[in-house]
């Protein structure tokens, strides 16, 4: 239903993104929105570019008088950085950075010069799917939806956050520390790693955990694999750069134990009538369809692959065995990375819910959504009657 486009490259003019089949009638907030791409730009670890960048968007189609008309929204975010490199002379750049796109995408593009990897694979691009994704949060926002996301782990440090934490909280925490972790203790350590990183001349990865709460139960389907809503949060997030592992819920955990130990059991809820659950290992979906409780994504992030210490590698210019050399960066990005987790998210569940609902503007929207089967007994009639295979 919603498809994005974004184009751009990292030191290039600016970067433009158009945001496809979002419904009319949404009151967009300016502040909201540029409040959402300020949060992609605070992080601790971070390289010099972000106190060059001041990211606010500029909505130029799809937006007039403040409302979404049903057209495709086009988005802007100039470089500012752009200014400094367009008319330099840049030395030629052969040797590849182990780990970042520099040599796949020459094999690719046949690229003779490697900038031109660096241009277009760069994390740069997040910025776009921040401005994307907040406009599928104001959506969402409209149906009660909200979403969240902290870090758990940068580099060995881990952060034990106590179950009886509440989701609201964790978010609140998390955006009080600029390596964006709940816990504060945890966040010091967290933030003493990557100091010791930066002297190492190193880069940091990590593990972030996006929550969306609210997501009313039946979005997805259980009848195709490319239907599964938790197979597409999966992709989402996995297409953000340096990610390399997604799971929902504590799957990976899940896989170490007996399956009477996994599956979140049901219960009748006092009122007799609402079906719930006491625990949430599924991270929110069965059968690839949200089941109503919190919808939990954790992703991990490889180091960045620009590394100030140099690494091996061969100069393509001459075939010698050369050290790389260095090209500014960040060392650590896991903070900012959760609120593009967020972005990649909000755009997944946005499209599902419009799936679900279909409708043109908001108020068709609403209209449906009131309508929505909910785990309810009197939602969920039963025939009760033996039953057969009635194929011819
Ligand atoms: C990036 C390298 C750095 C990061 C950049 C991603 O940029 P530069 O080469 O200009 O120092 O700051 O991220 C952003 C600019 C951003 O907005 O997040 C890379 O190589 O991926």
């Amino acid at each position: 239903m919603i498809r994005f486009l974004t184009a751009g490259e990292s030191h290039g003019p600016e970067l433009v993104a158009i945001l496809e089949g979002f419904p009319a009638g949404l009151s967009v907030d300016r502040s909201d929105l540029n409040r959402q791409m300020a949060r992609r730009q605070k992080g601790y670890g971070s390289g010099g570019r972000m106190k060059i960048e001041k990211d606010a968007v500029q909505i130029t189609a799809g937006v007039m008088n403040g409302q979404t008309t049903g057209g495709p929204i086009a988005l802007r975010l100039p470089n500012l950085d752009y200014a400094k490199w367009r008319d330099r002379e840049i030395p030629p750049f052969t040797v590849p950075r182990p780990g970042h796109a520099d040599l796949t995408g020459a094999i690719k593009y046949g690229y003779r010069e490697l900038r031109l990897s660096l241009e277009r694979a760069s994390a740069r691009e997040t910025a776009m799917r921040v401005a994307v994704g907040g406009l599928c949060r104001q959506l969402l926002g409209q149906f009660g939806i909200t979403i969240g996301g902290y870090v758990v782990q940068i580099g060995p440090v881990q952060a034990e956050i106590p179950a009886g934490m509440s989701y609201p909280d964790r978010f609140a925490a998390a955006e009080s520390n600029d390596v964006r972790c709940p816990l504060p203790e945890t966040a010091e350590a967290m933030r003493r790693h990557i100091w010791e990183i930066m002297q190492a001349k190193d880069t940091a990865g990590g593990i972030f955990e996006v929550v969306a709460l609210d997501v009313p139960p039946g979005l997805g389907s259980h009848v195709h694999g490319d239907r599964r809503l938790d197979a597409r949060l999966l992709f989402a997030v996995g297409s953000i750069h340096a990610i390399k592992g997604v799971e929902v819920g504590s799957a990976f955990e899940n896989a170490s134990r007996p399956g009477s130990q996994v599956h979140d059991e049901i219960f009748l809820a006092d009122d007799g009538e609402t079906l719930t659950r006491r625990t949430n290992r599924s991270g929110g979906f069965e059968g690839g369809i949200t089941t109503g409780a919190p919808v939990i994504v954790r992703a991990a992030m490889k180091p960045i692959s620009t590394v100030l210490n140099p690494r091996r590698s061969v100069d393509l210019a001459d075939g010698t065995p050369s050290e790389t050399v260095y090209e500014r960066s960040d060392f650590c990005a896991v903070p900012r990375a959760t609120v593009v987790g967020e972005a990649m998210v909000a755009i997944t569940l946005a499209d599902a819910l419009l799936e679900k609902l279909g409708g043109d503007s908001v108020a068709e929207m609403q209209s449906r959504f009131e309508q929505l089967r909910r785990g309810t007994l009197s939602d969920l009639p039963m025939d009760n009657q033996p039953w057969y295979f009635g194929y011819e």
